[in-house]
């Protein structure tokens, strides 16, 4: 599954240079001392590891760095316009869309800190002083500031899922996954709609990741039952998972429980994968009714247990919300393990591209 998006980028005009003579009292012929105009800034796309996905673009996809300013007279020459970082997520390939719109692949980001300049900041123009020649002791000439690069990018990222929907066939995954994404996978009320996993990447306001929808497992999946190992494979990838319950079955707790033994049976390290449960269809007055004897049961489980409805969004945001509570909690464990001195992780320096002696210190996404 690919996440992409489209994205115009466009470095910095130059300024302009500027024609400009020297005026001093008692110096009657004052050369010329017209300054450049400063390099227009440049774009980068930054690799951050403290980026899942493609999210932010869907709302801002207009990026333009800073453009030089114009020379001045007494050879002053216009400031840099500030060069612009955007980050980007591991994985990310970058391409570029040429003339006949077709998107050439130009990088791939792989590693954290990795820098790919997409839009070169245009060239400040020369002022007056700089075309003084020895025949030529006065120029009355400057240049104009170029334009910056520009164009459109299309940036592809293959989803790998951060949180696995699992549960019986008819659960109401595929439901949950439309709800919250813009994943559309088949809903249908017989079991084994859905064959393959499906991704989306869910929006709750500041971060997003990446749920998948899994097929529906059922009593001898280890062994292939059903639809197989294929896709068992996937909630191992998974760093959280959350079990969907069909509220409306006539033994929801027995299903949740022989769902978990199946999982434990094909992979035993997955008994420790953070999870909470779900209880869906409380829309139904069948299953609302029945909610209290539910809470009872669901109570001895150890685990967080939220009561939704996938068709009506009830409860849905709640669940959402502890998924992300639950990841980001096992991202956290992560680094810390290594006992390392704390250091910057998610906003590093970048270093100007060119000439190196200038410091682009600016690291901004917005
Ligand atoms: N009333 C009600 N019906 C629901 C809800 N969620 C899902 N359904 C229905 O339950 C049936 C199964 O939903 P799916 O989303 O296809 O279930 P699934 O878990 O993906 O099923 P498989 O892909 O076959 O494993 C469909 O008819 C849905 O419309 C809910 O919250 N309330
Ligand atoms: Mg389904």
């Amino acid at each position: 599954m690919i996440d992409r998006v489209e994205i115009y980028v466009k470095g910095g005009d130059g300024g302009n240079g500027v024609v400009s003579f020297r005026r001093e009292k008692f110096v009657p012929y004052g050369g010329p001392d017209g300054g450049n105009g400063g390099a227009g800034g440049s774009v980068y796309l930054v690799g951050d590891e403290g980026v899942a996905t493609l999210l932010a673009f869907r709302y801002k996809k207009h990026f333009i760095a800073g453009r030089g300013a114009h020379g001045k007279g007494k050879n002053m020459h216009g400031r840099r316009g500030k060069d612009l970082f955007i980050k980007v997520p591991l994985g990310t390939q970058v391409r570029r869309k040429n003339a006949e719109g077709t998107a050439v692949l130009v990088a791939d980001v792989t590693e954290h800190g990795q820098q790919v300049l997409v839009a070169k900041g245009g060239r400040g123009g020369y002022g007056n002083a700089h075309f003084v020649t020895s025949t030529n002791q006065a120029p009355r000439t400057a240049e104009k500031g170029k334009p910056g690069e520009e164009g459109w990018l299309q940036l592809d990222l293959k989803l790998i899922a951060d949180v696995g929907i699992v549960g019986y066939p008819n659960a109401g995954k595929s439901t949950l996954l439309s709800k919250v994404s813009r994943a559309r996978p088949k809903i249908a009320d017989y079991p084994f709609t859905t064959t393959e996993p499906v991704l989306g990447v869910v929006d709750i306001g500041y971060r997003g990741f990446v749920l998948a929808d899994i097929p529906g497992i059922i009593e001898g999946a280890h062994q292939g039952k059903g639809l197989g190992l294929d896709f068992l494979r996937h909630i191992e990838r998974t760093k959280v998972l959350i079990h969907l319950v069909n509220g409306n079955s006539e033994n929801p707790l027995l299903e949740l429980k022989n769902v978990e033994a199946e999982l434990e049976l094909y992979e035993p390290t997955l008994k420790d994968r953070p999870r909470v449960v779900a209880v869906n269809k409380i829309d139904l007055p069948e299953v609302r009714s029945r909610l209290p004897q539910l809470e009872q049961e669901f109570k001895s489980l150890g685990v967080p247990v939220y009561y939704i409805s996938a068709a009506t969004g009830e409860g849905v945001r709640e669940l959402m919300m502890k998924a992300l509570e639950l990841l980001s909690a096992g991202a956290e464990a992560l680094p810390q393990k290594t006992g390392e001195a704390e250091f910057k992780l998610f906003r590093p320096r970048p270093l100007s591209p060119s000439k190196g002696k200038k410091r682009g210190g600016q690291d901004e996404q917005e």
